[in-house]
């Protein structure tokens, strides 16, 4: 298990040498930020972010993400040059020894949440997801942004978007993931990177948008789209586990044990309704999953790709992007390295420059 932390670039205010001060971390996670969704990421840009995170002991091995255009998830005939593009950074990516891609393809919207800063009685706060908040938001309207989220739309853009979307179905999609598929994985194979779907968050429909990342007959289905295991998932704990039909130990142990788990995204959530939920703290007193059960299922599959605390609450009157802060994160890469010393998994990998 490569123990590893999300880090925004240069431009996040959590420097490198902090990181690198968490006990047993590998490496970073990160991405090139600067370049529209569908563009070719520069070799420079690509070197830069790996010259950094070495110059502190620190692997980048791992890309969060490389996005999918919306013309590839909308299967335009303009799609040609945004597969020809992604590809090239997937092969810009491995000649600098980056193992491993994430990418999602939610429409228009990344992950979402009704409350960035929901309190809670110990004085700390936390991203909160009510169904009933989230009917009430008007997605045309913008102004909706978390971390990570394209920041390129104009309305105008964004609201012709949601009317191509209006005819998609998840059939659509599937199709669509498919040609995508088929282009990037044999370039993925020769590059030597593997490719790790990311959940949708969370997982089901949202603005009448369509979802397929959600449950396990759909992650079978997207499996077996492309047979090779360079088509893999990135397991979100969190993600999956925001539905309470997805039993979540059980989807790592049989997805681990098929080779096709490269990353996992290690968090809590506590389940408050059907469809509303808190993000906790990654102990699993604290939510309703089982952490413990989790990385017990990634030991006993013999887990060797990364893992890294996901989104954390803010304490200690830290402030900073939602979700990622300093201090729950550095608490939360503790507790799962703290877990897999005692269930017995391999000493974790750590970093050394070649
Ligand atoms: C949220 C993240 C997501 C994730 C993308 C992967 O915190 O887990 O934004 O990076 O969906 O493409």
């Amino acid at each position: 298990m490569k123990l590893s932390f999300r880090w925004y670039g240069p431009q996040d205010s959590i420097p490198l040498a902090y990181i690198a001060q968490i006990p047993t971390v590998h490496g970073v996670v990160s991405a090139v930020y600067d370049v529209p969704p569908g563009e070719v990421w520069s070799r420079e840009s690509i070197r830069s972010l790996k010259e950094q995170a070495n110059a502190h002991g620190l692997a980048f091995e791992c890309v969060e993400s490389v996005p999918v255009h919306e013309d590839i998830k909308l299967g335009k005939p303009s799609r040609e040059k945004y597969l020809d593009a992604y590809c090239e950074n997937i092969r810009r990516l491995g000649e600098q020894g980056v193992k491993c891609v994430c990418y999602n393809f939610m429409p228009v919207f990344d992950w979402l949440r009704s409350d960035l800063h929901a309190p809670a009685p110990d004085g700390s706060d936390s991203l909160v997801y009510r169904e009933e908040q989230v009917r009430a938001m008007d997605p045309r309207a913008g102004g909706l942004s978390l971390p990570g989220w394209d920041e390129s739309y104009t309305p105008e853009g964004l609201n012709r978007l949601l009317d191509e979307y209006a005819v998609m179905t998840g059939e659509d999609l599937f199709r669509n993931l498919k040609v995508f598929l088929d282009a990037v994985i044999p370039v993925c194979e020769q590059a030597d990177v593997r490719l790790a779907i990311h959940p949708d968050d969370p997982p089901w429909d949202i603005f009448g948008l369509p979802r397929i990342v959600t449950c396990e007959e759909n992650l079978d289905r997207l499996l077996r789209l492309h047979p090779s295991p360079y088509n893999g998932l990135t397991l979100c704990t969190g993600s999956l586990g925001a539905s309470r039909g997805n039993d979540v130990v059980r989807l790592t142990e049989k997805y681990a044990s098929q080779g096709r788990v490269h990353f996992v995204h290690a968090r809590n959530v506590r389940l408050e309704g059907e469809r509303d939920f808190r993000e906790t703290a990654h102990p699993s007193a604290c939510g309703s999953l089982s952490l413990r059960g989790v990385l017990e299922a990634l030991v006993r599959t013999g887990f060797d790709g990364y893992l890294r605390p996901d989104h954390g609450r803010m304490i200690w009157g830290e402030t900073g992007k939602p979700g990622y802060g300093l201090y729950d994160r550095a608490l939360g890469a503790t507790y799962l390295s703290g877990l897999w010393e005692g269930l017995g998994g391999s000493s974790p990998e750590r970093f050394t420059l070649a």
